[in-house]
């Protein structure tokens, strides 16, 4: 299986800026992404954010199998935090989250009182891994575009304050992996949604293992976006044959085209074209 490392010197200055701000914090926001919410979920963030009001946003809920979304938020919510599933492009649920804002920081807000402290706005850190929508979480919430926002990895490279009102400060972030998963099963996760590098990935590869998961959890899906019959025979390489044959990737010589093949059934995946699709699913 391939490796999925990737920790960028700027993800190192991210944590230890986390580290050093997290004083100031009374809410962390966390962003993970719905159709991996375990895996899609930093260690590290858990640990700084110890003693801190929580709230975890399912994003791209858009993506993710509705009745899995169901599950993973009883699951969170079980365990004691807040959790709202959003598609941060449109918005739904920007009410709850101000709800929720405000509710978590009840606390503070009276603890501040008690010590004659009026009117300081609650600070939120929204964190997370790269790509999972943090800057278009803050920019829906803000209702303009303050926060820089890209369809890859590493796009948010430094911290940023976003005053939402005269009672909320958002800080935007940039999204940190960790030095090494214990779990290859969470790096491939994590690549398959677009949260490591594609430079330093094996498309194909990439590529095969979701047909595998496909055809395991979701039969159907890619006859229906492919019109390839569903045969338990073919191997996952084979599959890729035939969609390249059917999408026309040839290379000069006639042959397959596996990687244009590959990043076709990549982009289809991501961007929902195959289905609403979740790849894990909480512990019983
Ligand atoms: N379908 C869908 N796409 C989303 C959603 N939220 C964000 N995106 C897209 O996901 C991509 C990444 O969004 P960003 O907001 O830049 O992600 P980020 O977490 O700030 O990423 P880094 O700064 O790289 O850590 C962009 O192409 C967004 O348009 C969502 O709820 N649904
Ligand atoms: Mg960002």
């Amino acid at each position: 299986m391939q490796q999925f490392q990737w920790y960028p010197g700027h993800m190192t200055k991210a944590r230890r800026a986390m580290q050093e701000g997290i004083k100031l914090i009374d809410l962390v926001i966390e962003v993970v992404d719905a159709r991996i919410p375990q895996a899609s979920r930093n260690p590290d963030i858990d640990t700084l954010g110890r003693g801190k009001a929580r709230l975890m946003i399912l994003n791209k809920v858009d993506l993710a199998d509705p009745k899995s979304t169901k599950m993973w938020e009883d699951h969170f919510k079980s365990l004691g935090y807040h959790v709202l599933a959003m598609d941060s492009r449109v918005g739904s649920g920007k009410k709850q989250v101000n709800q929720v804002i405000a509710e978590a920081c009840k606390e503070k807000i009276e603890r501040d009182r008690k010590r004659g402290i009026l009117n300081r706005p609650v600070r939120a850190m929204v964190a997370g891994i790269p790509n999972v929508g943090k800057s278009t979480f803050i920019n829906t919430m803000a209702g303009k575009a303050v926060a820089k926002t890209g369809n890859k990895p590493g796009v948010t490279k430094g911290n940023q304050w976003i005053r939402l009102n005269k009672n909320v400060e958002l800080l935007d972030t940039p999204g940190i992996l960790w030095p090494k998963f214990d779990d290859q099963m969470v790096g491939l996760r994590l690549a398959l949604i677009g949260s490591i590098k594609d430079d330093i990935l094996n498309t194909t590869e990439l590529a095969m293992s979701l047909i595998d998961l496909l055809r395991d959890k979701y039969p159907g899906y890619l006859e229906k976006r492919y019109q390839i019959a569903e045969d338990s025979s073919l191997k996952s390489y084979e599959y890729l044959e035939q969609i390249a044959k059917i999408r026309g990737c040839l290379m000069k010589g006639g042959d397959y085209d596996l990687d244009k093949a590959a990043l076709l059934l990549m982009d289809d995946f991501r961007s929902g074209k195959l289905g609403a699709i979740t790849l894990e699913w909480p512990e019983k």
